[in-house]
C-alpha cells in the first residue's frame, strides 16, 4: 500500500488523530541512574566514570579514602612515527579522618544520568556526609563538593599524584603537577581548594612534594584543571598554548563563579545534548529496578528488567558526550579514561572496527556535536597520512592507514588499507543526517574525493574488466590477497557517497562519472556454497569459523550495499553468514551483532544478543569467564574495558527501532516481542528528519511525529497500517517543509 501525501502539507497540530501518549510518561522512564552500596574496590569494573570531553575521572567513593584518578585527552606518548600510548595523568586522594574503616550503612554512591552528577553520601558519628561531584564542560573544570550538616566536621588530608612521577607543589590552597613526557609533551594539571569554614595548610607529602591539611572545615571544593600543549594542527608542531597558561587562565575564569553556578551551567549544557532522547522499553518492578546496579546485572540472565536495558542505552550517550565534545579529540578505545600508561591496545583509535563503532551512534542518537571531534581528527591526520602512504603506495594521490593510529598521525601494525575510506563514511553520514550543505562542500567533499582518488590509484584492473582491493586482510584472519569482501563493500560505500555528494553540490562531472563506472566495475558480493556471503573471493568460508570480527557484512551495517528491500538475496546470504558466527563473542562483537539483526529486521534475534550483553563480567569474584558483557559499572567488557561495545550498543537499540540507511525511514521493524510497548522521542532520520515521537502499544505504532528539518521527501515505512488523517498505508511518501511536523497514528 502506497499513499502518495506530495504537497499536502500535514500540520500536525491541526489533525484529529486518536492520540494514546496519555499511557507513556513524557520524559525518561525513571531517572537513569547506577548505584551501588559500596566504594569500587576495581578500577575498571567498578569505578564510575564522568567527563567534560578534555578532562575525565573514575570515581571510586571510598568512605576513608576518597581516590579520583583523572585524565586529559590529549596526554600521549608517540609521534608522527612511533604510535606511543595513551597516559594515565593521575589521581586526587582525599583521605577523611572517619573512626573506622568499615562501610557505613547507608552508604550510597551513584550515577545520575539525567544530570551526570555523583554523589556519595554516608553517615559516620551521627554526621550526615555527602559528595557530589561533575565535569563541567562550559568551564573545563573537574568539581568535587564535600559537605556535611554539621559545622566543622571535615579533617581531610588532599594528595594530588602524577603518573610520570613529578612532585607535586603547593600554593595557597592549590596543588600542582606538571611535566614533560619523552616526546616533548608538555602537562600541568591544578587543584584547588576552596574551603568552607576551618583550615588549610601545607604539609610535606611521602614522596618529597607537598600536600593540604584541611581542619574543621564545614565542607570544601576541588576545582581540577588539567592541560597538555597538545594542538591537532601539523602546521604548527601539533603544539598549541603552553599548559602552565591554559590552566592558570581556566582556573581564574571561575575563580569568582560559585558551586552553586558551576553545577548549574554544567547541568544546563549537559542536558542541552542529553535531554534530546528518551527511550521507555517497559517497566521493571519496582522492587528490582531499586537494587544496586551490580545486584540487577546478577539478576538479569533469568529475570526481565527492560529498564537496566535503557539504562545501558543512556550510559552509553552519557559516555559520548563526557568524551567527545567539539574543539578536542575523539573518544579512543576507552573513551577518556585509562589508568595506565601501557593501556591495552594503547588505548589508541583503531582503524579497523573500533574508533568507527564509537561513533555509530552520534547522529542517529541526536548527538551531532559530539561527532565533529572525530571528523576533525581524521581531518588533522591528512598530511602525515599522506607521507606514510606515499612511503608505503608510492605514485598513489590521497591516503590511509594503519591499524593502529595516535595524535599524530603516527601508526602501527598492518596497513589497513580500507580504514580511510571507512572514516569517510562518517564524514559523509554527518551531511546525511544534517543536510549542511556548506559542511559538505568546504569540510566533507575535499575530503572524500582525496580518499576517492586513493582508490581509483590503488585499485587494481583486471583482463576481464572487475577491478579489486589489491591484497587486503579480512580484519583479523584469513590470506592477504585480492578481492577481499571486505575492501570491496568499503570502496563501493565510498564511491556511492562520492557519486551523492558530487551530484548534490553539481561538480567534477566528468570525474564523478568515471567513479561510477569504476564502481560497476567492482567484484561484486558473492553467494558461497553453503548460501553465505563470502568473506574471500574464494569461497572457503568455514561455517565454523566464529572469528569476532564480520568484516564481510560491512555493507549490511554500516554500509547500505544489502537490505532486505533492495537486494533480498544478498541479505539472505548475510544472514546465513551471521547465523554461523554465532551470537556470544567479545564485547564490540556483539554491539555490532545487535545492529546486524536489525537491519535484517529480525527483533527477537537482536534482543537475543543484547541479552548476552548484558552478561554481568568479573566482578566480586563471579566471573562467567564468558568472554564478553559489562563489568558491573555497566562498562563493557571486551574484555578488557572497551567502550566501542557501549556505543555500538546504543546503535544497536536505535537501529531496532528506526532505521533510514535505505533513503526511507522505517520505524519498528526490528522490534522484539519483549519491548511490546514503548516510545522514543528524539531520534534522527538520514535527510535532517526527527523522530520526534514514536509510541507503540502490543508491537502497533499508536503514535508517528516526524519533524521534517530541512524540508524535502520523505519516504516513511510502518510495519502496519497507519494514518496521516487522510490516508492510510503502511508506506507514505511526503513532500515535507522546513521546520514541518508530520503525524501518523493507528487508524
Ligand atoms: C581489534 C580487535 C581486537 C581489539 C582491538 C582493540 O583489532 O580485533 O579484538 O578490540 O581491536
Amino acid at each position: 500500500m502506497i499513499a502518495r501525501a506530495a504537497l499536502s502539507i500535514l500540520l500536525f497540530q491541526f489533525m484529529f488523530v486518536p492520540s494514546f501518549s496519555a499511557q507513556f510518561p513524557t520524559k525518561t522512564d525513571t531517572a537513569p541512574l547506577l548505584w551501588d552500596d559500596k566504594p569500587a574496590v576495581n578500577w575498571m569494573s567498578q569505578a564510575y566514570p564522568m567527563g567534560n570531553g578534555r578532562v575525565g575521572g573514575m570515581v571510586f567513593g571510598g568512605v576513608r579514602h576518597e581516590q579520583i584518578q583523572f585524565n586529559e585527552i590529549s596526554l600521549w606518548t608517540g609521534d608522527e612515527h612511533e604510535t606511543g600510548a595513551y597516559q594515565a595523568f593521575g589521581d586526587i586522594h582525599v583521605d577523611l579522618h572517619h573512626a573506622t574503616d568499615a562501610i557505613p550503612a547507608g552508604y550510597r554512591r551513584e550515577l545520575d544520568l539525567s544530570r551526570a552528577v555523583q554523589q556519595i553520601s554516608y553517615a559516620d558519628g551521627g554526621v550526615a556526609y555527602s559528595r557530589t561531584y561533575f565535569c563541567n564542560h562550559p568551564d573545563n573544570v573537574m568539581v568535587l563538593h564535600y559537605t556535611a550538616d554539621k559545622k566543622g566536621s571535615y579533617r581531610a588530608t588532599i594528595r594530588f599524584t602524577d603518573a610520570h612521577g613529578a612532585t607535586t607543589a603547593a600554593n595557597g590552597a592549590s596543588l600542582t603537577i606538571a611535566g614533560t613526557l619523552d616526546n616533548g609533551m608538555a602537562y600541568q594539571a591544578d587543584l584547588v581548594a576552596r574551603i568552607h569554614g576551618g583550615t588549610v595548610t601545607v604539609a610535606a607529602d611521602t614522596a618529597g612534594g607537598q600536600l593540604l591539611e584541611i581542619a574543621n572545615a564545614d565542607g570544601f571544593t576541588l576545582i581540577l584543571t588539567a592541560a597538555t600543549d597538545y594542538s591537532n594542527k601539523r602546521e604548527d608542531g601539533w603544539k598549541g598554548q603552553v599548559p602552565s597558561l591554559t590552566v592558570k587562565k581556566t582556573q581564574e575564569a571561575v575563580r569568582n563563579t560559585s558551586y552553586d553556578a558551576l553545577l548549574k551551567r554544567h547541568i544546563q549544557d549537559y542536558q542541552h545534548l542529553f535531554g534530546r532522547v528518551s527511550l521507555y522499553l517497559g517497566n521493571t518492578p519496582a522492587t528490582q529496578a531499586e537494587r544496586p546496579t551490580r545486584k540487577r546485572l546478577e539478576d538479569y540472565p533469568g529475570g526481565n528488567d527492560p529498564q537496566l536495558e535503557s539504562l545501558l542505552f543512556h550510559y552509553g550517550r552519557y559516555l559520548l558526550i563526557s568524551a567527545s565534545r567539539p574543539g578536542s579529540l575523539p573518544a579512543n578505545l576507552q573513551g577518556l579514561w585509562n589508568n595506565s600508561n601501557t593501556p591495552p591496545w594503547r588505548s589508541d583509535y583503531h582503524s579497523n572496527i573500533n574508533v568507527q563503532m564509537n561513533y555509530w551512534l552520534a547522529e542517529p542518537t541526536n548527538l551531532s556535536e559530539c561527532h565533529l571531534p572525530y571528523l576533525d581528527y581524521i581531518h588533522s591526520l591528512r598530511g602525515v597520512k599522506k607521507e606514510h602512504t606515499q612511503a608505503e603506495y608510492p605514485g598513489v594521490r590521497g591516503w590511509t592507514v594503519r591499524t593502529e593510529n595516535n595524535i599524530f598521525g603516527g601508526q602501527s601494525f598492518s596497513w589497513n588499507t580500507p580504514g580511510s575510506a571507512w572514516f569517510m563514511q562518517a564524514v559523509w553520514e554527518h551531511y546525511a543526517f544534517t543536510r549542511d550543505t556548506s559542511y559538505l562542500r568546504d569540510f566533507a567533499y575535499p575530503l572524500i574525493k582525496e580518499i576517492v582518488e586513493f582508490w581509483d590509484d590503488h585499485l587494481k584492473r583486471r583482463e576481464d574488466g572487475t577491478v579489486v582491493a589489491p591484497m587486503g586482510w579480512s580484519p583479523e584472519h584469513g590470506p592477504v590477497e585480492d578481492g577481499v569482501s571486505h575492501d570491496q563493500q568499503i570502496v563501493w560505500d565510498l564511491f556511492t557517497n562520492y557519486i551523492e555528494a558530487a551530484d548534490i553540490l553539481a561538480t567534477d562531472g566528468a570525474y564523478r562519472r568515471h567513479i561510477a563506472s569504476l564502481r560497476d566495475s567492482l567484484l561484486p558480493p558473492r553467494i558461497g556454497r553453503w548460501g553465505q556471503l563470502q568473506e574471500w573471493e574464494t569461497d572457503r568460508d568455514d561455517p565454523n569459523d566464529q572469528h569476532r570480527h564480520v568484516s564481510h557484512l560491512f555493507g549490511l551495517h554500516p554500509g547500505r550495499q544489502f537490505s532486505l528491500l533492495e537486494t533480498p538475496r544478498l541479505a539472505e546470504a548475510a544472514k546465513t553468514s551471521l547465523q554461523a558466527r554465532g551470537d556470544a563473542s567479545t564485547g564490540w562483537s556483539m554491539a555490532w551483532k545487535i545492529n546486524f539483526w536489525a537491519r535484517l529486521h529480525d527483533g527477537d534475534h537482536a534482543y537475543r544478543i543484547l541479552r548476552n550483553f548484558l552478561t554481568l563480567v568479573g566482578n566480586d569474584g563471579v566471573d562467567y569467564d564468558q568472554g564478553g558483557g559489562v563489568y558491573a559499572n555497566l562498562l563493557c567488557s571486551h574484555p578488557p574495558f572497551q567502550i566501542d561495545g557501549n556505543l555500538g550498543y546504543v546503535a544497536g537499540i536505535s537501529e531496532m527501532l528506526v532505521q533510514s540507511q535505505t533513503g526511507t525511514i522505517e520505524v519498528l521493524s526490528a522490534l522484539p516481542d519483549a519491548w511490546s510497548s514503548g516510545r522514543v522521542q528524539g531520534l534522527r532520520a538520514r535527510g535532517n528528519f526527527e523522530i520526534t515521537d514514536l509510541q507503540w502499544v502490543d508491537g502497533r505504532v499508536t503514535e508517528l511525529v516526524i519533524t521534517a528539518h530541512s524540508g524535502g521527501t520523505c519516504r516513511i515505512r510502518t510495519p502496519h497500517a497507519v494514518t496521516d488523517g487522510k490516508n492510510t498505508a503502511d508506506s507514505f511518501t511526503v513532500e515535507t517543509h522546513p521546520g514541518r511536523r508530520y503525524r501518523f497514528a493507528l487508524p
